[in-house]
């Protein structure tokens, strides 16, 4: 079974590379960003309280997404895979989604980081905002709140992984096939 960790800031490219990764390695996919912004859109209790912090930029609890990707997992006890994406942020959640993949005697198999400055993640952010709708992609106040939260909260996975000797980094600027072929060749160094 490939377990990917598809990791990066915001702005990366982690969704427009999961769809990629998706069809070649037939993977479910889970992102905390979509299944959060599901909620909001079926105006669920869950949905409302995580809209007021993500328009702002900052992240949900822990317990909440934590929650999200245990039912998701149960739903899927079939899946020949999991990719990750836009979870684990903290190292609070990478130690339950290992403690969750145990008790389905599974693993995290490699973490895939994307490495791109924060001058062209802004960059991409407010263009994206242009067609998104998405309230936390329209202002560069929001954008620098969620580089911050990166940067403070999220960047600590990283090290966690690269303990477990799970980490392996891309360079995340560049053509899309070209990042996406340097994906390719970063699971079969880590599988
Ligand atoms: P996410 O939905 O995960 O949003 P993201 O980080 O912006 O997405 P991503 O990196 O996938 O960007 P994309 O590929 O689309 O999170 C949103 C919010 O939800 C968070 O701020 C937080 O509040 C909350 N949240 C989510 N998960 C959470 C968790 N686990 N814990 C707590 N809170 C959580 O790429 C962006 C743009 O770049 C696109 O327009 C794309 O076309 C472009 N692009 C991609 N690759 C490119 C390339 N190579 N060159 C040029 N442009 C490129």
């Amino acid at each position: 079974m490939l377990n990917l960790v598809l990791f990066g800031p915001p702005g990366a490219g982690k969704g427009t590379q999961s769809e990629k990764i998706i069809e070649k390695y037939h993977l479910v996919h889970l992102s905390t960003g979509d299944l959060l912004r599901s909620q909001i859109q079926a105006g669920t209790e869950l949905g409302l309280k995580a809209k007021t912090l993500m328009d702002q930029g900052i992240l949900v609890p822990d317990e909440v997404v934590i929650g999200m990707i245990d039912s998701k997992l149960s739903e899927n006890e079939k899946a020949a895979g999991f990719i990750f994406d836009g979870f684990p942020r903290t190292v609070k959640q990478a130690e339950a989604l290992d403690r969750l993949l145990a008790s389905y005697n599974e693993s995290i198999t490699v973490m895939v980081a994307l490495i791109v400055p924060d001058e062209e993640l802004k960059k991409r952010l407010l263009t994206r905002g242009l067609t998104s709708g998405r309230p936390d992609d329209q202002n560069e106040e929001k954008i620098k709140t969620r580089i911050h939260e990166y940067n403070s909260k999220t960047t600590p996975v990283a090290d966690y992984y690269r303990q477990q000797n799970k980490f392996v980094s891309v360079e995340g600027v560049g053509e899309i096939e070209e990042i996406f072929e340097a994906i390719c060749g970063a699971v079969k160094q880590g599988a």
